[in-house]
């Protein structure tokens, strides 16, 4: 693919070299990928199909986004605010969530031409499911995005729908990242190689830190709420209340108690429209056995980083905040 401007003038260029070859050998499936933007964001490159699109995609005021970058706890938060929004009795309810919360963008993640195997045509993990689903959503709707800031929606810093962002700890992003590539894309190098990816922005989305920074300085805007995974980790019912009251929901402390619940991780795990159960594994052993809802847990980066992979997120920690005033996930033994 060549240099390519599209039509809202965003420069996209295919990504070559060293990291992206790592990256290519080491998974089945799609191996063409692009720089977005100037913030030149890693995306597959079935994304500029869809880039316009989402540019012009109609934003209400009433909608709810979750915006994240990937393993930070979207399932999670999502879950937790369709019980907000919506009615959690109802059999709805008991839809899969890619159904009653679309994952926005998607369909530009997967090759065009492919059919899914194992789920039915009209399945939202089909190519285009998911923007026919975002054509028919009832409002007011709730979406769930993985695009940095500056390629959401055109309409939505004028329109400023209420946005739920979620950070993570990259150091377990990385680590629940990694297991991911293994089950979905058969990633199959080392972790090491991983790691080296991860942190040389060569996994989609990245680059990690200018998406958390992005979303922490608008922090105070009164349409955004920027938490946590750690802290919905160390008490769910606080932020269930926090979030219920930026989404202007009124809610007993029944109700508190009811969605913690719901929405630790032993019940989402075995809740099958939540637990992402029917993602189609890569067919390879290493994939075999592995789970969405992995671990939950946070801090799993000490079981898994070397003290020289430590070191090597350390200066890369502190090189992407110098200058910032963001206080996380800089502790290091
Ligand atoms: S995705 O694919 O980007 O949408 O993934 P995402 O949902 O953001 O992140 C998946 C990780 O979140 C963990 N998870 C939870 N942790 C604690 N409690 C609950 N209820 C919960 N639900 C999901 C999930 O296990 C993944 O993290 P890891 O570390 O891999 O276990």
């Amino acid at each position: 693919m060549e240099d390519k401007e599209a039509d809202d003038s965003v420069h996209m260029e295919q990504v070559t070299g060293p990291h992206t070859a790592i990256l290519c050998n080491q998974i089945n499936g799609y191996k063409e990928f692009l720089h977005v933007g100037p913030e030149r964001v890693f995306l597959p490159s079935f994304y500029a199909n869809w880039h316009s699109k989402y540019g012009r995609f109609p934003v209400y005021q009433d909608d709810v986004w979750i915006v994240t970058y990937p393993k930070s706890g979207t399932t999670w938060i999502q879950e937790m605010v369709w019980c907000l929004m919506k009615d959690p009795k109802s059999p709805e309810a008991s839809h899969e969530l890619m159904k009653r919360f679309p994952f926005f963008e998607y369909d530009s993640l997967i090759p065009p031409d492919s059919v899914i195997p194992g789920v039915s045509r009209d399945d939202p993990m089909q190519p285009g499911m998911t923007w026919r689903i975002l054509q028919e959503l009832e409002v007011p709707r709730v979406i769930k995005s993985h695009l940095p800031k500056e390629l959401l929606p055109k309409q939505f810093w004028d329109v400023r729908p209420k946005v739920v962002y979620v950070s993570r700890d990259p150091r377990d992003v990385c680590v629940s990242f990694y297991y991911h590539y293994v089950k979905l894309q058969g990633y199959s190098g080392t972790f090491d190689q991983f790691v080296h990816l991860f942190l040389h922005d060569t996994i989609s989305y990245s680059p990690i830190w200018r998406h958390i920074l992005n979303f922490w300085k608008m922090r105070h805007e009164d349409h955004i709420l920027f938490i946590r995974y750690e802290d919905m980790k160390q008490d769910m019912s606080a932020i269930v209340r926090q979030v219920a009251g930026f989404l202007g929901q009124v809610v007993d402390e029944e109700q508190v108690a009811w969605i913690t619940q719901h929405c630790s991780f032993p019940e989402m795990s075995n809740n099958p429209a939540v637990n992402n159960e029917t993602f189609v594994s890569a067919p390879t052993d290493a994939a075999k056995g592995l789970k969405f809802m992995r671990k939950g847990e946070m801090g799993d980066w000490r079981n898994h980083l070397t003290e020289a992979q430590q070191k090597v997120f350390k200066t890369w920690t502190l090189n992407n905040l110098d200058g910032s005033d963001f206080p996380y996930y800089q502790d290091y033994d």
